[in-house]
């Protein structure tokens, strides 16, 4: 079974290939193909923007793309079929913020930003609401396509708070400001196989290894 992981973002990419490891699948990744124009994130929820990922990936690899006006093919398909597109929209969902960044949390601020300006910016926003709850959450919503329809949807969320200040080197993004109480740490502060154990994405990719190996 062939499987595009519809994801530029590194980062997910080592993880999501850690967590299916043991599910005898071929992994492809955008970043193992030519480049492709990005869709538009449009969608105002995470999950909106899951599907609209897969759908879009999917029917630019497909066997039978569909055609534009002028009958010409869609791109892409000579590197598919895939047996399932999935693709999946996550972010950091701040209480405080009324649940920024949100949707926005890869182009926080600015699409160029680094995070620990995104870092002092959320501290920044966080200190002009004093005495609002910390409560954060990261959400993986995750969407699988195949033959242009959405095939399997699933979410993961992790719950915690934003740390006193950033701290740790491990994982990606926000990570260094994430604190998960249960760890006593931020998921910047735990191995990778710690992190996936009780986080988001974890969540969300055990729930499609399951659904996956159903089907085998
Ligand atoms: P693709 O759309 O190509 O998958 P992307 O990075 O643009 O890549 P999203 O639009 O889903 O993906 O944005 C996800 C952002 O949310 C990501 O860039 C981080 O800033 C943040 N994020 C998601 N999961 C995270 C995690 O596990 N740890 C820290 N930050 C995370």
């Amino acid at each position: 079974m062939r499987l595009l992981i519809a994801t530029t973002n590194p980062d997910k990419l080592r993880e999501i290939r850690h967590l299916l490891a043991h599910v005898p699948v071929d992994l492809v990744s955008l970043r193992d193909l030519p480049p492709f124009p990005e869709p538009e994130e449009t969608g105002t929820t995470f999950q909106e923007n899951a599907r609209l990922k897969a759908l879009y990936y999917n029917a630019r690899t497909r066997a039978d793309p569909p055609r534009g006006p002028r009958g010409s093919s869609a791109v892409g398909c000579e590197i598919g079929p895939f047996d399932y597109t999935v693709a999946e929209d996550s972010g950091l969902v701040v209480d405080a913020l009324d649940g920024e960044p949100g949707v926005h949390s890869a182009r926080f601020l600015r699409a160029d930003a680094s995070y620990p300006e995104r870092f002092a910016e959320i501290y920044r926003r966080l200190a002009e609401r004093p005495g609002r709850p910390r409560t954060a959450r990261f959400v993986c919503a995750l969407a699988v396509a195949r033959d242009g329809r959405v095939a399997y949807e699933t979410t993961g969320v992790i719950e915690g708070e934003i740390a006193a200040a950033p701290r740790g080197t491990a994982g990606f993004g926000y990570d260094p400001i994430f604190f998960y109480p249960p760890y006593g740490s931020t998921l910047a502060e735990v191995t990778e196989d710690a992190k996936l154990r009780v986080a988001h994405r974890g969540e969300a990719f055990r729930k499609l290894a399951s659904w996956l190996k159903e089907g085998m």
